[in-house]
């Protein structure tokens, strides 16, 4: 019986990975070299500090932890000067009236995201309310493929894995989501989700009924 519903935030209700990518990009320049929309995908779900080495390695370049320290906190400053612009024009097209439908059938909702700017974004859109929990990058000590954000939000409304659906739209994401032992959605595409229980491009004309067919059609 599902009794709620677990989203990650970037990616799913807003598309904040293009922010993300111009800020990693321009410390990357910064350093003197260049990387790709391509390799962006790799940093999806993960750690602000797992990212920059990710970055590093492209690039090539060795830091020392306090150096590390600092490149990621001016990624974080431009990135923030991005999100401090978002409205809840940038809430991705379906997810309210989807978020509308769970309410409908009485489903709970909490957010599960590595982001430690979880909490400003969903400010800056307005839905912050619409959560019962919100656990985001600061509340974990263990990143996505890590179950921990998900088990934390579900222990935060006193359910069972099994009792809620992860919406993810990162691979690591649903890795964490299965490993923890919940039902997983991925939202995308089916080459880089298809290990979740059922796939969707985006939420639209979506409503909770769907996902439960979904999932139920694809066992
Ligand atoms: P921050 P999610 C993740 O959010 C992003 O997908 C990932 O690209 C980012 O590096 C990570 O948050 C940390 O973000 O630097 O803001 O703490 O998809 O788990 O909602
Ligand atoms: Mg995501």
């Amino acid at each position: 019986m599902i009794k709620a519903c677990i989203f990650d935030l970037d990616g799913v209700i807003v598309d904040t990975a293009r922010y993300h990518f111009i800020a990693w990009r321009r410390l990357a320049n910064y350093l003197g070299f260049d990387f790709t929309e391509e390799e962006n995908e790799k940093l999806k779900g993960v750690s602000r500090m797992d990212s920059l080495n990710l970055i590093l390695q492209w690039g090539g370049i060795e830091k020392t932890e306090v150096e590390k320290e600092e490149l990621a906190e001016l990624k974080n400053g431009w990135y923030r000067e991005y999100i401090l612009r978002m409205d809840s024009s940038e809430i991705l097209e379906g997810v309210l009236p989807f978020l509308d439908s769970l309410g409908e059938e009485g489903i709970r909702m909490a957010v599960g995201s590595s982001s430690k700017n979880a909490g400003t974004i969903l400010d800056q859109i307005g839905l912050t309310h619409r959560f019962e929990a919100i656990i985001d990058g600061n509340k974990i000590t263990r990143s996505k493929p890590d179950p921990q954000v998900f088990e934390l939000g579900a222990e935060a409304m006193q359910l069972q894995p099994m009792e809620c659906i992860v919406f993810e739209d990162a691979e690591a994401g649903v890795d964490a989501a299965l490993a923890g032992g919940f039902l997983a959605v991925g939202v995308g595409k089916e080459e880089n989700l298809g290990h979740a229980h059922f796939v969707i491009p985006n939420f639209v004309g979506l409503r909770f009924q769907h996902i439960l067919e979904g999932i139920k059609k694809a066992h």
